[in-house]
This record gives C-alpha cells, sequence and structure tokens, in this order.
C-alpha cells in the first residue's frame, strides 16, 4: 500500500485522458465517522479486512487493469471530523479533486444514511456545474449486520434514484468482490462521465444524457 501525503493535482487525471494505456481516476470516500470508509478502500488496495482503522486522511494510490487497460486509482479516505461543527461539509478542495465521489453510510446506523443524503444534496445542488455533474456512487456497507439494520435497501436506492447516484449494498468486512465491483463502477462512471463532457459519449452516455433530460432515473 503507498500512502500518498501530498495530495495530487487534478491535472493529473487530465492528462491521461483520451490515452488508451493508462487512465487516473481520483475518487473521493465520504460519509459519516465509522461507517467502514477506511474498510472499503483497505479492502480495494489490499484485499483484506483489518478489522481495526486509524482515522487519518489520507490520500492512496493504486493500480489495478480493467478490460486491458491500466487504471491508476487515487483514493481520498477523507476524514469526518476535518468538516468541523457543520453537518455533512464538503470541502471545495475535495470536490475540486475528485473525478467520482463514493458515499458510504452503514445499514445499521440511521444517522450516517442521513449525512450521505446531506452530502448528496449538497454536491448536486452546488452552484458550480461541475461538482453538480460529478459520478456519485452511494453504498450501504456492513451488510453482513442485517439483524441490526436500520435502513432498508428501499431507502438507499430510492435516494440514488433521486439524485442519479449509483447504488451497492456491501460488506466490506464480508467480501472484496462487492467493494472491486463499486470501484469498478465507479471507474466506468467517470469514464462515461469524461466522454460526455468532450462529446465523445457512446451510446451508455448518450442513454444517461437523455435520462437527464427527460427525469428518467437510472435503474441499475
Ligand atoms: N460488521 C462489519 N463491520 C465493519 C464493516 N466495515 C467496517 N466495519 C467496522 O466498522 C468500524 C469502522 O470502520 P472504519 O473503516 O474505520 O470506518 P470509517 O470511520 O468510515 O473509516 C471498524 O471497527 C470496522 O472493523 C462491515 O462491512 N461489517
Ligand atoms: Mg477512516
Amino acid at each position: 500500500m503507498v500512502v500518498q501525503v501530498n495530495q495530487r493535482t487534478r491535472s493529473s487525471s487530465k492528462t491521461m485522458e483520451g490515452n488508451q494505456q493508462r487512465a487516473e481516476a481520483n475518487i473521493l470516500l465520504l460519509g459519516a465517522e465509522n461507517v467502514g470508509k477506511s474498510a472499503l478502500t483497505v479492502r480495494f488496495l489490499t484485499r483484506r479486512f483489518i478489522g481495526e482503522y486509524g482515522d487519518i486522511d489520507s490520500i492512496y494510490s493504486h493500480s489495478d487493469k480493467i478490460d486491458g487497460r491500466d487504471i491508476g486509482f487515487n483514493i481520498w479516505d477523507a476524514s469526518y471530523s476535518q468538516g468541523g461543527d457543520e453537518v455533512g461539509h464538503i470541502g471545495e478542495r475535495q470536490l475540486q479533486w475528485a473525478d467520482g465521489v463514493i458515499m458510504v453510510y452503514s445499514i445499521c446506523d440511521r444517522a450516517s444514511f442521513n449525512v450521505v443524503r446531506q452530502q448528496v444534496q449538497r454536491i448536486r445542488q452546488a452552484k458550480n456545474k461541475l461538482s453538480g455533474a460529478v459520478p456519485i456512487i452511494i453504498v450501504g456497507n456492513k451488510r453482513d449486520l442485517q439483524h441490526r439494520r436500520t435502513v432498508s435497501s428501499e431507502e438507499g436506492r430510492l435516494l440514488a434514484l433521486s439524485a442519479d447516484c449509483g447504488f451497492f449494498e456491501i460488506s466490506a468486512a464480508e467480501t472484496y468482490h462487492g467493494v472491486l465491483l463499486v470501484f469498478h463502477e465507479m471507474f466506468e462512471l467517470i469514464r462515461e462521465a469524461r466522454a460526455l463532457k468532450k462529446g465523445t459519449a457512446g451510446f451508455r452516455g448518450i442513454v444517461r444524457s437523455m435520462s437527464a433530460v427527460f427525469g428518467r432515473k437510472r435503474t441499475e
């Protein structure tokens, strides 16, 4: 695991656009404390679940291959306490850096679901057009703790639909596969968003932009 102490610049991802050999994606993890943001990150980086994690705001770099293409993931595991007193605060610097945002809550912690709701609204209502359109995936974590569930899958899915976000319920503790799916889907959404911006969207991208115009939401 490589810990990047210094923040990477946003331009690093831009210089890679269009290059079929290697692409970079800056992914920001947001959500309340104790929901499993670090567990998700470490699972993706090492395939392991180690149980306890510090609360350090860090950016990690990780290389992966998707469809034979090298992808450089830069993952910002944001510390919630950084936001000060304001609930659901998101730093401007974080949003400028991010190509995509993964918002995590725990299915047994309703307060953490409310934090995600607030953060999604904040991003979608942002005056800055760029952050208003940033791809977001909402993740309900700790799926293994069904007996302590207080947030239903439907509530999570509805929130995602209403704000045009992806949605997954996973257990970082139990499986690597679900975590991998989240990051790979995030990369796919980032790729589509870049193509849309450049006017070279594929079929999926066109369907997405039509959905935005006619208000039909994605269900996947
Ligand atoms: N049962 C269960 N516990 C988890 C899961 N993911 C994380 N945890 C635990 O929840 C606590 C908080 O996790 P952490 O990743 O530090 O949360 P963060 O504050 O959002 O970064 C730790 O004790 C983890 O072991 C999960 O999927 N299932
Ligand atoms: Mg953490």
